[in-house]
């Protein structure tokens, strides 16, 4: 039989038809599995967010939206897609929510497409004290279409400086102001940054990426129904499926939804949006509301440990489900620090910190976040247990046998929360 004539390929195993792909699924199941994974931006989504991810789904063409389609077939990714615009609905109060864009920074090229024009000026927070490369970093396409002006972190205490950003809106008279960030621990006051908007004529945007999770369950303030647009990923706190999400105003729906599609992307990934559905579903659970607040409380304890051990952190702590450690006053920089960690046995990005003198190759600073290793079951007493493994690897004289050491009291820690049984292929079960 001829291979076009041999349709069993497929109905195979992956393991099957493709054996290098295979093990490589296989052996990052190992890795997130042995190691603590503590990328601040990362998280463990659910069996079920992996099936709907890896379902038919993904062969649906779909432009644009529920009802009102550019192809045939559409009836039933409708129904998902609506499902997942009324749980987001639901979850965040928001008036109107377009969940197609396929990432973050998508999310936030729309929402700066729905409101701007290019050349246009935009207020938001500088990538060295803690925003994104979308909020204006020049090689960015939000530094190259849009004039961004940038404010800061006060040197004293490494909170968000509402004078300057007061100051600077008067100044620029800036179309957009954007509140979030990517590495910053504490609260952001979004009324304060709205009353700044309205003095100076500004709509605000905000970018809520890292916290959506701890918004979703009252662990942190929500800034839906303050900004009049809110974006986010799904795949951080929110704990989801990779991609983002756009919600704003009635007022700037249909503005927001034409920038999605077909401003920006083609076909939505249909495969993604029931995968964003299904973790919308678990984010409206008691049971999620509870995790989120122990991501939050699990970071204060984990800042509690390591500012015992001797170890700085900027702003002297957190209020999220992230910390930032200042080695600014050490000699390992944020590339050392996250080489050791990694040979302990945690994994986590090095990053620059305010006012940082070493370029961002190389940082300052470490990001640690709690969200995922809380969802894999970890508590206060856990996390207590990884200060004293990080401030032990970060110590000046840590050999490598001390961080092999290390490496098991890590791996006896993860070994004690199994990370999804069943799934040692890295492919869903069932
Ligand atoms: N790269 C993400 C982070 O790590 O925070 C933001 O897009």
């Amino acid at each position: 039989m001829s291979f076009a004539d041999d349709q069993s390929y497929l109905s195979k195993d992956i393991a099957d038809v493709d054996p290098d792909v295979a093990a490589l699924l296989a052996a990052e199941a190992r890795r997130q599995g042995e190691t603590l994974e503590m990328i601040a931006s990362e998280n463990f989504t659910s069996n079920a967010v992996l099936q709907a991810v890896g379902s038919v789904l993904t062969n649906k063409y779909a432009e644009g939206l529920p009802g009102r389609r550019y192809y045939g077939g559409c009836e039933v990714v409708d129904q998902v897609e609506q499902l997942a615009i009324d749980r987001a609905t639901e979850l965040f109060g928001c008036a109107h929510v377009n969940v197609q864009p396929h990432s973050g920074a998508t999310a936030n090229e729309a929402a700066y497409m729905a409101v701007l024009k290019p050349g246009d000026r935009v207020l938001a927070m500088a990538l060295a004290h803690g925003g994104h490369l979308t909020h204006g970093l020049k090689v960015n396409f939000s530094g190259r279409l849009y004039e961004f002006h940038q404010y800061h972190v006060r040197r004293e205490d490494c909170r968000i400086d509402m004078d300057e950003v007061r100051e600077l809106a008067r100044q620029t008279r800036p179309a957009l102001i954007v509140a979030g960030a990517s590495a910053y621990p504490r609260v952001i006051d979004f009324p304060a940054f709205r009353a700044i908007a309205d003095e100076v004529g500004a709509r605000l945007m905000v970018d809520m990426a890292h916290i959506a999770g701890l918004v979703a369950a009252g662990a942190h303030p929500s800034p839906v129904g303050i900004a009049d647009i809110t974006t986010t990923t799904i795949h951080k706190t929110l704990g989801g499926p990779r991609g983002g999400m756009v919600m704003c105003t009635e007022e700037l729906a249909s503005a927001v939804d034409r920038a999605v599609f077909p401003g920006l992307q083609g076909g939505p990934l249909m495969h993604v949006i029931a995968g964003k559905a299904v973790a919308l579903g678990h984010a409206l659970t008691p049971e999620y509301r509870q995790r989120q607040h122990q991501v939050v409380a699990n970071c204060a304890a984990l800042a509690e440990a390591l500012t015992d051990a001797g170890v700085s952190l900027v702003s002297g702590g957190t209020d999220n489900h992230l910390l930032l450690i200042d080695l600014s006053a050490t000699e390992l920089t944020g590339a050392d620090g996250e080489t050791r960690l990694d040979d302990a046995g945690i994994t986590v990005n090095k990053n620059g910190i305010p006012f940082d003198e070493r370029p961002p190759t190389v940082t300052s600073g470490l990001r640690v976040g709690t969200a995922a290793l809380t969802t894999r079951g970890l508590r206060e007493d856990e996390m207590r247990e990884i200060g004293a493994i990080i401030a032990a690897a970060l110590a000046p004289q840590a050999s490598a046998d001390d961080l092999a050491a290390l490496r098991v009291r890590s791996r006896a820690i993860g070994d004690r929360f199994p990370l999804y049984a069943g799934v040692e292929s890295g492919t869903p079960v069932g």
